[in-house]
């Protein structure tokens, strides 16, 4: 630990990022924004881990693979699920959000959901980073203003302890 705040710098902080190939061209570009985010943010190199999965359904359990390791401060889950007329879409994000968020409680650490689920590839599109801003960047956003706040909570509720 270290600085006034009590928070560990950010250079110590190590972040892993799982992206799902299904719709590539759209998860890269929320991969840019995961990324852009995090070195913005001094975070970067070797402290961002990326693995790339084939599916937004087996990003859980890359997840919890990384989360299980011990070495990540916070998992940014990325991909694209788009409907396209079919019910397959309900299961496929569903698991997926539901198994990222246990993923989260299981192992006490925060993981952001930046899986697009929309309609049509032109909304899935908009949302990584042509008009309605880069959800890949604003889940790498989340994942370190959760570790903070999780720091700040343990630092204030061990101080507490120690009164
Ligand atoms: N995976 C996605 O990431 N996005 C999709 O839109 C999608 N659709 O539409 O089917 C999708 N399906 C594959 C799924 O994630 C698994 O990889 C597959 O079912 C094998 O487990």
């Amino acid at each position: 630990m270290s600085g006034k705040s009590g928070l560990p710098p950010r250079q110590k902080l190590k972040i892993g990022l799982v992206a799902s190939r299904f719709n590539q061209f759209i998860v890269d570009q929320l991969v840019k924004g995961a990324q852009d985010a995090l070195t913005r943010h001094g975070v970067s190199g070797p402290q961002q881990a990326l693995v790339w999965v084939p599916g937004a359904f087996e990003l859980p359990l890359l997840a919890d693979r990384m989360a299980r390791s011990g070495c990540f401060d916070a998992i940014v889950a990325l991909g694209a699920v788009i409907r396209g007329g079919t019910p397959h879409f309900e299961y496929v994000a569903g698991e997926c959000a539901r198994g990222l968020s246990r993923v989260a409680l299981d192992h006490g650490i925060p993981v952001s959901f930046g899986v697009l689920t929309t309609d049509t590839v032109e909304q899935a599109l908009e949302r990584a980073g042509t008009a309605e801003g880069n959800k890949g960047f604003d889940a790498a956003m989340t994942a370190l203003q959760m570790v903070e706040t999780l720091r700040e909570l343990d630092s204030s509720l061990a101080a507490a302890g120690r009164e």
